[in-house]
């Protein structure tokens, strides 16, 4: 058990990314995110496990990219 709120795992669609430099780029904004696991990132999307998109949202929007939760 944790004390986090729900988790679930939350898919986030980023414009912007076109290479594995920008998934690394992604992968680091979000490891630095203590509310989100990472999941998984590939080109154009993220995948978190998260009871708070917005704040994994907020920082691949902080790393230059333009992203959104599906
Ligand atoms: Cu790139």
């Amino acid at each position: 058990m944790t004390s986090y709120k729900q988790m679930s795992s939350v898919t986030i669609q980023i414009d912007g990314m076109h290479c594995n430099a920008c998934v690394a780029r992604v992968t680091r904004a979000l490891a630095k995110v203590d509310s989100a696991k990472v999941l998984n990132v590939a080109i154009g999307q993220a995948t978190v496990e998260t009871a708070n998109a917005a704040a994994a949202v907020d920082a691949i929007t902080k790393a230059g990219y333009q992203a959104h939760a599906k």
